[in-house]
């Protein structure tokens, strides 16, 4: 819904406001000192909300701004109730349409859509990426699971949740850890060549990483057996930016310039022998690969978000002003982020977006689980 759609019922319900208000006059001095104002014969019902406002444009569905506030002009809290079913009836639950829509099956903030924001938990780095947390999109609460403060900084492109949720991996200082997210274990690989950009390889024991031993180096690491192996050196001596490794197990993406002083491209490479280096792009700018099932591989490029397909077919731009998404696991859903811009949640089935306003500012989100 856009503005344009909510004005002529707005203007509809603040013409059916103002003639309420003209009744009782102890309500217009209560306007004229600054306190909201409530509609006429609803003061059970309609209670101010914690939105200030300036104008009627900042305020959600069918509320106006009031005396400073966002208020809903006949009570009845929009045109839903809380299960969704309609009714516009003052018997029904109030609902603040600011309210954040929780994963709970209901439309917590009657815009008629259940849980919009998606369920699960969006993992971030955050606190100058000192730790490591995840936001409950059940309860929108932050929990942080570890705090590097002491051993260095975690970038949200070096940490990556396991398959079956099970991990993280991580690197700090090319340094790689697995912290398990049900017993809170930290196991420090010792890996004695560096690990960068960390991508689990569909096993909760297995990673690839991006090293540099003489030469560009993608190697796979195994946590049961704390063993390295080499599995593909790239031909030119550049700087790998990303590695992702597909949903399936059976291609790593990453990004690296075809030679010193290109942009950098999509490549894949079949991940069990490092065979079949395949370019995708052309003139991409590439970093922070994000593989969309098996199919596209979406990538920051510059100002923006693009996406190829696995073939190397359909290179385009998908977002312009974003610098990042992460899906989630069922890829019915997609958070953007950008530099000093509310981060989204947006509906991949329909385009919309919602604002997520739930984290800190300066959490970079690098997974979204079930
Ligand atoms: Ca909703
Ligand atoms: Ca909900």
């Amino acid at each position: 819904m856009t503005l344009n759609d909510l004005l002529p019922n707005k203007f509809a319900r603040i013409m059916g406001t103002l003639a309420a208000l003209a009744v009782p006059a102890g309500l217009g001095c209560e306007a004229d000192e600054g306190s909201p104002v409530y509609p006429a014969g609803s003061q059970s019902t309609s209670q101010p909300t914690s939105q200030p406002c300036y104008s009627d444009s900042e305020c959600k569905g069918e509320r106006i701004c009031v005396s400073g506030y966002c208020q809903d002009p006949d009570g009845d809290n929009g045109s839903y109730d809380q299960n969704g079913t309609g009714g516009n009836s003052r018997n029904n639950p109030i609902i603040d349409p600011e309210a954040k829509d929780l994963c709970d099956q209901k439309d917590n903030n009657g815009n008629g859509l259940f849980d919009e924001l998606g369920c699960g938990k969006i993992y971030v780095t955050t606190a100058s990426d000192k730790e490591l947390a995840f936001f409950d999109l059940t309860t929108l609460g932050k929990t942080v699971v570890f705090s590097s403060s002491s051993i260095g900084t975690i970038y949200p492109e070096d940490a990556e949740v396991s398959p079956y949720n099970k991990s993280i991996a991580f690197s700090v200082n090319g340094e790689l850890y697995r912290l398990g997210l049900t017993n809170a274990v930290l196991t420090m690989a010792g890996n004695e060549k560096n690990c960068f950009y960390p991508s689990w390889n569909t096993s909760i024991d297995s990673l690839v990483c991006y090293s540099w031993w003489d030469g560009p180096l993608i190697y796979s690491f195994d946590f049961y057996d704390l063993e390295a192996s080499s599995i593909f050196n790239f031909p030119e001596d550049v700087e790998i930016v990303d590695i992702a490794v597909s949903p399936n197990g059976q291609k790593i993406a990453f990004s690296a310039p075809p030679s010193k002083g290109s942009k950098e491209e999509v490549y894949t490479i079949n991940s069990s022998n490092g065979s079949n280096l395949e370019q995708l792009t052309s003139g991409a700018g590439s970093y922070r690969l994000d593989w969309k099932g098996n199919e596209r591989i979406f990538y920051s490029c510059p100002g923006g978000i693009c996406s190829v397909s696995s073939n190397g077919s359909d290179q385009k731009t998908e977002f312009s002003g974003y610098s990042h998404l992460v899906f989630n696991q069922d890829y019915t859903k997609a958070i953007l982020q950008a530099l000093e811009s509310p981060t989204l949640v947006l509906d991949l089935n329909t385009s919309e977006t919602f604002d997520l306003d739930i984290f800190d500012y300066d959490s970079a989100v690098f997974g979204w689980t079930n």
